[in-house]
């Protein structure tokens, strides 16, 4: 009798362990599925084989892409011809870019600097020269992307796909 309630015990407590791991691990992916609500919007299009960048005032860059630290972004993802994918390895950012179709994917650069955007998708003969820099500038400095930077505690470099 005392046996069977220890082993019940048991059970009770493993599930309730697995509960409390599968809800915690889903409301981190449910975070990082959202965007924040100020973040700045990106419109990204690829095309064989450069990308270009539109600001949300209309700024648009071709080759290289201005953004500030601490400011959350919003990159709308698109292609013009072929499938690419946008990546932004030292960020953990990476999204397919579609033909007709826009996919979002959010981060925070929270460390400034210069870095690679790399067309992750082998889409034809220049593919290994489809890159871009990326300049995540100190927010007091002048920056070509006319944003402003937002108080974000804590600044973290989370990156979220979604479809
Ligand atoms: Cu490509």
């Amino acid at each position: 009798m005392g046996h069977a309630t220890i082993e019940w015990v048991y059970v009770a407590v493993v599930i309730a362990l697995l509960i409390y791991v599968g809800a915690d691990a889903w409301n981190v992916e449910r975070k990082l599925d959202e965007t924040p609500p100020n973040a700045q919007l990106i419109k990204v299009t690829a095309q064989q084989w450069f990308w270009t960048f539109e600001h949300e005032n209309g700024t648009q860059e071709i080759g290289q892409l201005h953004v500030v630290k601490g400011v959350p972004y919003r990159f709308e993802v698109t292609s013009r011809d072929v499938n690419h994918a946008f990546n932004i390895p030292d960020f953990s950012t990476l999204i397919d870019a579609v033909p007709g179709r826009i996919n979002n994917v959010w981060t925070i650069f929270d460390q400034s600097g210069q870095y690679l955007i790399q067309c992750r998708e082998y889409c034809g003969f220049s593919h290994y020269q489809m890159r871009a820099k990326l300049f995540v500038e100190e927010p007091s400095s002048n920056s070509t992307s006319a944003t402003k930077p937002v108080d974000l505690t804590p600044s973290v470099g989370a990156t979220a796909l979604t479809g």
